[in-house]
C-alpha cells in the first residue's frame, strides 16, 4: 500500500488530494512540521532533506510533489485528470502543472519563511514584501488565464488544478486572495468545495 508522508498544509496536500480524486488507497504517515519529525534519522532515510511530501510504494521511495503526482497519474490514472499526451492540451497542462511548483512557489516560500516560519530575529521583511509583490503578479497572470474557463486547462478539472490549488491554499492562508482577483477567488472556491480537497486539508 502507498504510504504518504504528510504534514498539515504542506505540499503533501497535493498527494493526498490526488489519491482521493483517483481512489488510490493509501496509508497516511502524518508528521509534525518540526525538526524533531522532519530531521529524525528515520525520516531522513526516506527524504534526505527532511521535507514533505515523500511516498513509499512497496519500497519505491519518491520525493518531489510534482514527480510523485506524475508517477501516480501514470500508474493509476488510466488517462484521468490529464489531457491525452502529445496534444496541445497536454502541453498547456504541463505548463500550468510546472508553473505551480517551479514559478509560483518561489515567492510563496519566501513569504512563508520570512513572515511565519523563521524565528522573528531571522526574518527579513523586505523578502516577505517582495514575495507578496511577486505572488500578486502570479495571481494577475492566473486571473487573466481564468477569464473564460472554470479550470486552468479548460472545462475539465485536472491534476494541474491540484498542483495550483495548493499554491492558492497558501495564498488564502497568507491573505493574498482578495477581491482584486475575483476569477482566481472563484476558482479556489470551486476547488475547495471538492470532497477530496477537504479530506486533504482536514
Ligand atoms: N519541491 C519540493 C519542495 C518540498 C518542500 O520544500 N516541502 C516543505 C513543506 S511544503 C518542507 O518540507 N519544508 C521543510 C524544510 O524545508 O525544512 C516538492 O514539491 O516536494
Amino acid at each position: 500500500m502507498l504510504k504518504i508522508y504528510h504534514a498539515k498544509n504542506t505540499r503533501s496536500v497535493r498527494i493526498v488530494w490526488l489519491c482521493e480524486e483517483l481512489g488510490i488507497p493509501y496509508e497516511l504517515k502524518t508528521l509534525n512540521f518540526a525538526p524533531a519529525d522532519l530531521q529524525s534519522e528515520a525520516y531522513l532515510a526516506i527524504h534526505p532533506l527532511g521535507k514533505v511530501p515523500a511516498v513509499d510504494e512497496d519500497g519505491l521511495i519518491l520525493n518531489e510533489s510534482g514527480a510523485i503526482t506524475q508517477y501516480l497519474l501514470a500508474k493509476h490514472g488510466n488517462g484521468r485528470l490529464e489531457p491525452k499526451h502529445g496534444t496541445p492540451e497536454h502541453a498547456q497542462f504541463l505548463h500550468w502543472f510546472h508553473f505551480a511548483e517551479a514559478t509560483f512557489m518561489g515567492p510563496l516560500g519566501n513569504i512563508a519563511q520570512h513572515a511565519f516560519i523563521r524565528p522573528e530575529a531571522d526574518r527579513i521583511p523586505q523578502i516577505a514584501l517582495e514575495g507578496q509583490q511577486n505572488a500578486k503578479k502570479m495571481l494577475d497572470v492566473l486571473e487573466k488565464e481564468l477569464s473564460d474557463k472554470p479550470y486552468v486547462c479548460g472545462a475539465e478539472f485536472s491534476a494541474a488544478d491540484i498542483m495550483l490549488g495548493y499554491d492558492l491554499l497558501l495564498c488564502k492562508l497568507f491573505g493574498l486572495l482578495t477581491p482584486d482577483h475575483p476569477k482566481v477567488s472563484a476558482y479556489f472556491a470551486r476547488l475547495s468545495e471538492r470532497p477530496a480537497f477537504q479530506k486533504a486539508t482536514a
